[in-house]
């Protein structure tokens, strides 16, 4: 289980006020399947996503993207019980979705691209442990109702 401290907390918390999460979230989720191509089997219904300009113009998964980040926003105000926020998530993408749940490791590493990109140098390599602590937590915790 992982700990945050008070520091990291509002390391993470501060930037996180910052992020456009409907941006962001088209943009971690379109990365995520231009540099993983495999990633997008899972979403085959939506639409067009023959080339990278196609995956980061498409709606769909701009509109996608937006809906797991909100969904990833949860993780920043329970950072004491990821395990429990994202336990009912957990099992919809163990049961329903049948998503590798090493998926969540990747999109976390690109989360944490995005970020590093649109925050430059504010994305100190403070900011980004504290960061990656959380995507792994989170990565943990989607994982954790897998059988
Ligand atoms: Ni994920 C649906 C949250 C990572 C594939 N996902 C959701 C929904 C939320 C969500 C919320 C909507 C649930 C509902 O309809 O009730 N997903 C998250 C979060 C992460 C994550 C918080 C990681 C931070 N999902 C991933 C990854 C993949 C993934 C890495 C695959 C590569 N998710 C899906 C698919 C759906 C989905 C597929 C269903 C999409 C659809 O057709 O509506």
């Amino acid at each position: 289980m992982v700990h945050f401290s008070a520091e990291e907390k509002a390391t993470v918390a501060s930037l996180w006020g910052k992020v456009n999460v409907e941006e962001a979230g088209g943009e971690a989720l379109g990365r995520l399947l231009v540099v993983y191509p495999w990633t997008q089997r899972f979403f085959d219904n939506f639409g067009n996503l023959s080339s990278s300009s196609a995956i980061m113009g498409n709606p769909k998964v701009k509109a996608h993207g937006k809906k797991v980040l909100t969904s990833f926003g949860d993780a920043i105000k329970h950072m004491d019980d990821l395990k429990g926020t994202f336990a009912h998530l957990s099992e919809l993408h163990c049961d329903k979705l049948h998503v590798d749940p090493e998926n969540f490791r990747l999109l976390g590493n690109v989360m944490v691209v995005v970020l590093a990109s649109h925050f430059g140098k504010e994305f100190t390599p403070e900011v980004q442990a504290a960061w990656q602590k959380l995507v792994g937590g989170v990565a943990n915790a989607l994982a954790h109702k897998y059988h």
